[in-house]
């Protein structure tokens, strides 16, 4: 008996211990960190100090941070006024890393870019989240000296399937950038709905942008963004250090439009009525024998540039099925006019006029990869998805010199569950734990010279058939999104599952204060 006593205080005081040895819990992982003796004791009036006029932003960010928390308000006489100063060092190259150093007596941070400050400052205020998470008024001295594995660390929204009001993408940014992501991917236009204001086609939102229910639940959830509203919320997105990249799907996925504009024979065929209510691929695709489609793609990607600054332009490129063009006496006319012998290369072919508009506006294409397709053009960057097609898909990028941005299924979908936790409409999906999204290397079979040559990042696209609204959109994304933020920043040396496992309590934590609604991963507490 009083073995048993023993043995169980032993694995008590191991498990405990194992908490206090871990004095913060960033997520994503610094790349460089190395404790030092001593404790910056941090109950007292703070004063946060900076030179540098451009970090202006995260200067205020983290003065309304401290205070904001209790400890930063306990009084304190003045001479012991504790410093954080801000610093730019044009020292450090990369313009996403930051060093940061906790001495006894102050604390510093230091960047080249006002990016890089703002991720100095997002790994202090977890630093301090810490502490306050283990009652503690002092932060452990130490230096971290950071920089992100990859340049691209994306998450997407479908506000297509079910509209997400610009409140609601504004405070999603708001928590992924705490996590150091650094793209937000809108999934603007789908068959079941067309979110954006596009002045010369006012129809695609009236119309597009409404539809009789999905999937059988007659909740219309209608709605699109105005261009004003979306130029400020790609403001707002910047001014976390998130760039907003646009997607116009193209040449499947265009129900909605088709349905917007009848007049204009935007398909192969009129059978198109109405905005798809309902799942599942179209075989409705916009017709590439009619010149009138390259004038309306045109007169899109023309409006969509100029709300959207950056350079990237998602567009589309998956589940087109090409049945209705080989019915299509205009589409196979064009075939023959241009030798080509295969719907393929047709295929092949509408991407290189769309590209014409996207180089006339300054943008660089992003597709969804597919196999069949022979070419891509030369400037692409092509998203891996399809379950186990990476090899594939790596080879081809190998061949011809295209970067990838992984979103792999089999890692990334965070549509799919993250357990069989009986969530309505999902039950043809594969289930995703948080622990699978841990084990995701980029890498695959890439030594580092390919990886940096070809990789450009890692992408989690939240499919929205199934995500009605920000609630859910959370539940799918958190807690997978932070082992997703550690695949993207932190090198494999320095990422370890137990360790991530010993950081979730404290983030979720965050996460509650924040309101953000994540789904509990009870399989890791022997819950399940
Ligand atoms: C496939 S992934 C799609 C989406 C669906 C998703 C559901 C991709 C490029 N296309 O249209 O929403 O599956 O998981």
């Amino acid at each position: 008996m009083n073995r048993i006593k023993a043995t169980l205080l032993l694995v008590l005081l191991t498990s405990t211990l194992s908490v206090i040895a871990q004095d913060v819990f960033i997520i994503p992982e610094p790349n460089q960190l190395q404790y030092e003796e001593g404790k910056y004791q941090w109950n007292r009036p703070l004063k946060v100090l900076c030179e540098a006029a451009e970090f202006e932003n995260e200067q205020k960010e983290l003065k309304t941070f401290c205070d904001s928390t209790a400890l930063a308000n306990e009084k304190s006489t003045t001479s012991n006024v504790g410093i954080i100063k801000l610093t730019k060092d044009l020292s450090i190259k990369n313009a996403e890393g930051y060093e940061l150093e906790i001495t006894p007596r102050s604390i510093s941070l230091k960047a080249a870019t006002a990016q890089g400050m703002f991720y100095a400052v997002q790994t202090l205020k977890q630093i301090i989240q810490s502490s306050l998470y283990q009652h503690s008024s002092a932060l452990p001295c130490l230096r971290i000296k950071d920089q992100p594995r990859f340049s691209y660390r994306g998450l997407m929204l479908d506000p297509a399937r079910h509209f997400l009001p610009i409140e609601d993408l504004k405070k999603y940014v708001e928590v992924m950038a705490g996590y150091k992501y650094n793209k937000l991917h809108l999934h603007l236009t789908d068959d079941q709905g067309w979110r954006l204001e596009i002045k010369k086609y006012p129809k695609l939102t009236t119309i597009g942008s409404r539809r009789d229910g999905m999937n059988g639940d007659k909740t219309p959830r209608n709605g699109f963004y105005t261009q004003e509203e979306m130029k400020d919320f790609v403001q707002f997105a910047a001014e976390r250090h998130v760039e907003v990249i646009p997607e116009f799907d193209l040449p499947g996925h265009s129900v909605a439009a088709i349905a917007s504009y009848p007049e204009l024979k935007l398909s192969c065929a009129d059978t198109v009525t109405k905005v798809r209510n309902h799942e599942g691929v179209s075989k409705d695709i916009l017709c590439v024998g009619n010149d009138t489609v390259f004038t309306f793609i045109d007169d899109v990607i023309k409006e969509m540039s100029s709300i959207f600054p950056s350079k990237m332009f998602h567009i589309g490129g998956d589940e087109a099925p090409l049945d209705a063009w080989k019915n299509c006496a205009p589409c196979q006319a064009l075939k023959k006019e241009h030798h080509l012998t295969t719907d393929q290369e047709l295929f092949a072919y509408f991407f290189k006029r769309v590209n014409q508009s996207l180089t006339k506006y300054q943008k660089e294409p992003l597709f969804w990869y597919e196999l069949d397709v022979p070419e891509y053009l030369e400037n692409s960057t092509i998203f891996l998805w399809r379950m186990g097609s990476a090899a594939k898909v790596l080879a081809a990028a190998k061949k011809n010199n295209y970067e990838v941005i992984c979103s792999p299924g089999e890692y990334a979908y965070f549509d799919y569950p993250q357990w069989k936790d009986g969530l309505p409409n999902v039950d043809w999906m594969g289930v995703i734990t948080l622990q699978k999204v841990y084990q995701f290397d980029p890498a695959y079979t890439f030594n580092k010279k390919q990886q940096k040559k070809y990789i450009r990042g890692v992408e989690a696209p939240v499919w929205g058939e199934s995500v009605k609204d920000l609630f859910r959109a959370f539940y799918m994304t958190y807690p997978r999104a932070l082992a997703l933020a550690e695949v993207g920043w932190t090198e494999m040396p320095q990422r370890n599952w137990d360790t991530f496992k010993s950081k979730l309590d404290m983030q979720f934590n965050t996460l509650l204060h924040k309101g953000v609604n994540y789904r509990p991963p009870v399989e890791l507490y022997g819950g399940l």
